[in-house]
């Protein structure tokens, strides 16, 4: 069943609370001290069903929220997540301070759509209520409520007038409201915390997005301790998942009520980071006062709040009525995601000045100037999906941005992600290292400087085949992916060759004459048939048909190939005869698992000299480990 969330908005006293309780039998004003004092404090819950112009069920959750001014940031904790809102204007007062503020703060949080209830007509004389009417649709005009496109009924709770009407309105209303996202990664705003005999602890809040299912797992931010949910309502029905758009419960295991509070949000595990910086869009209110930079503000977002340090970029003041870019530092980390709604109230006093929209609260991954960032958050503020996902890529220079961070960056799923990826990847707007997005000018500039630094390992090293692999990505500071990605691009466009480890420019390896090679291969087996037993460096060389520098060029080539490897100045022993000996050494861990000096020795006739180079060597390569005199193989 489709469910909508209809909160209400309006002045203390002007009969939100009887009017939700008229349409749907329940009293929201559930706390002893709201009945006792006959005004709501905090936020309230009730539920109805109705039929859509087609006869299909709605579930509506309604909010209920105060009116008092005392109490804005409770109102503020309800209407995060609202899809409708109703906008309650009693008939014998018409429009007064909370009328107007929480009407702001619907708009600031762009609520799309809504009905005006004029309650307690039954007080009013029916020219009154023409002229409240009037005044009302004045103060409309123009906006997401305006009378035009969006209904104004008058209603009595008392005598029930108007009630039928004003059901049929949120019907229509509430079957043309676009569902939220349940495809999307749930994110659950708490608003409210209890313990329930027999149950344990309970949370409940407005489901924004995704969809959340009894026995998974949950992620709680801030603090990122994992629960386990062991038990699922919605609507107070219980059920093994809730969807995005539906008022929810949650029993958790393995928490304390008290670590748990209204504000914190519940998350898959391991997908985001709360953050204390934030990049944003603000507008500010015409009726606030000019807002300077470094100002600090309440800062309001779903169920939480906290305190925040504006800085206006590209600006010393933003005027009422205005709109810019700002950055946000926050006295405690919140998980926000782009696109989030916030309100930001006046430090003192307190009222509500203006709000906005999350553009991005990712950690910066380096310093970047100020215009670069500017441009930067102007796309995410104004760009298609596909432009911000190109940004995002950019602004992670030669790193990318793998699919998991554009994820965390995004709240986007995994698949949306890939799929943006494949779109952008066929058009040849960004390319893909295994899992990571790199853009095609940063591939470009990548490929130039990778061919460069082997240009310039050549010249400083004429005797040498190529350049190292490690050493090459190390030079150029690149993650392996990336370092990987170009490498091959460069190889399969033949500007570069990859032998084994080696890199080389297209027929810039050293190439060997004749008696070269034959020297060459003449080494390779001299130390490949003597196995352990290796002869002295200096009598092979003396033994070859070429001259010395061109005999140490060789031993140079088998080195960095690693044909041979080097254990010490004199000892040198081909690669075939050190993986022979590991594997013997392992072999024999069953039946003797230690050795010492001695008996290495014997085992391989040979001498102290080859011995102790040898067994430093399988120390190195974890295969044995020194114990005192002894070595135990691994
Ligand atoms: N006569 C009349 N009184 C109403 C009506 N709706 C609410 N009231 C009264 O107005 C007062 C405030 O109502 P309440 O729902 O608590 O207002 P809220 O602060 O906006 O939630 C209460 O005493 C209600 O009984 C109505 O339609 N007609
Ligand atoms: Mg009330």
């Amino acid at each position: 069943m489709k469910s909508v969330i209809v909160g209400t908005a309006g002045h203390i006293d002007h009969g939100k609370s009887a009017l939700v309780r008229a349409l749907t039998g329940i009293d929201p004003d559930r706390l002893a001290e709201e009945k006792r004092r006959g005004i709501t404090i905090d936020l309230g819950f009730a539920n109805l069903e109705l039929s859509g112009p087609a006869g299909e069920p709605i579930r509506i959750g309604f909010v209920d929220v105060p009116g008092h001014e005392r109490f804005v940031r409770n109102m503020l904790a309800g209407v995060g997540g609202i899809d409708l809102v109703l906008l309650v204007i009693a008939a014998d007062e018409a429009i007064k301070p909370q009328t107007r503020e929480h009407f702001d703060i619907c708009r600031l949080l762009a609520i799309q759509r809504g009905i005006t209830v004029l309650t307690k007509s039954d007080l009013v004389d029916p020219e009154t209520l023409e002229v409240v009417r009037m005044e009302v649709a004045d103060f409309l005009k123009g906006s997401f409520l305006d009378p035009a496109t969006s209904p104004i009924v008058a209603v009595s709770s008392k005598t029930g007038a108007g009630l039928d009407q004003l059901q049929l309105e949120l019907a229509r209303l509430a079957a043309e409201t676009a569902a939220k996202d349940s495809a999307a990664v749930f994110r659950l705003p708490i608003d409210r915390v209890f313990t329930m005999k027999g149950f344990g602890t309970v949370v409940t809040g407005t489901l924004i997005s995704g969809t959340i299912h009894k026995d998974h797992e949950v992620q709680l931010h801030p603090g990122g301790k994992r629960l386990r949910v062991r038990g699922v309502q919605v609507h107070g029905t219980a059920s093994d998942h809730a969807i995005a758009g539906q008022r929810t419960a949650l029993n958790l295991a393995g928490v304390e009520t008290t670590e748990l509070a209204r504000g914190m949000m519940l998350t898959p595990p391991q997908m985001f980071q709360p953050a204390q910086r934030v990049s944003v869009t603000l507008d500010l209110l015409r009726s606030a006062k000019p807002l300077r930079d470094r100002a600090r503000v309440h800062f309001h977002v779903f169920t939480a709040e906290t305190i925040a340090e504006v800085s206006l970029l590209g600006a010393k003041q933003l005027q009422p009525g205005e709109s810019g870019l700002a950055s946000l530092k926050l006295d405690d980390p919140l998980l926000l995601l782009p696109g989030d709604r916030f309100i930001v109230r006046q430090f003192s006093p307190v009222i509500t000045i203006g709000g906005g929209r999350v553009l991005d609260a990712a950690a910066q991954p380096r310093r970047i100037r100020a215009e670069e960032r500017l441009a930067f958050l102007r796309t995410l503020a104004k760009g298609s999906p596909e432009e911000a996902l190109l940004a995002r890529i950019s602004r992670r220079r030669e790193d990318g941005l793998s699919v998991a961070e554009a994820v965390a960056e995004t709240g986007c799923l995994r698949s949306r992600v890939e799929q943006l990826a494949a779109s952008l990847a066929a058009s040849s707007l960004l390319v893909r290292f295994e899992g990571l997005l790199l853009s095609p000018l940063m591939v470009e500039s990548l490929r130039e400087k990778t061919s460069a630094e082997v240009e310039q390992f050549h010249k400083a090293n004429p005797l040498v085949q190529g350049i190292g692999k490690e050493e090459l990505r190390e030079t150029l500071g690149l993650r392996e992916e990336v370092f990987r990605g170009v490498l091959d691009s460069l190889a399969r466009d033949k500007k570069l060759q990859v032998s084994g480890e080696i890199v080389h420019a297209t027929g810039k390896g050293v190439v060997l004459r004749d008696e070269e090679a034959e020297s060459k291969a003449q080494i390779e087996q001299a130390f490949a048939k003597a196995g352990l037993k290796v002869p002295s460096l200096k009598e092979v060389l003396a033994s070859l048909p070429v001259d010395r520098v061109r005999a140490q060029k060789i031993v140079t080539l088998l080195l960095r190939d690693r044909v041979l490897m080097k254990l010490s100045d004199e000892l040198v022993f081909h690669r075939d005869a050190l993986d022979a000996l590991r594997r013997q050494i392992v072999a024999q861990k069953a039946t003797t698992p230690k050795l010492n000096v001695g008996s290495f020795k014997d085992m391989f006739g040979i001498t102290r000299k080859y011995a102790i180079p040898l067994l430093e060597y399988l120390d190195r390569e974890r295969v044995t480990r020194r114990v005192g005199d002894e070595r135990v193989i691994l």
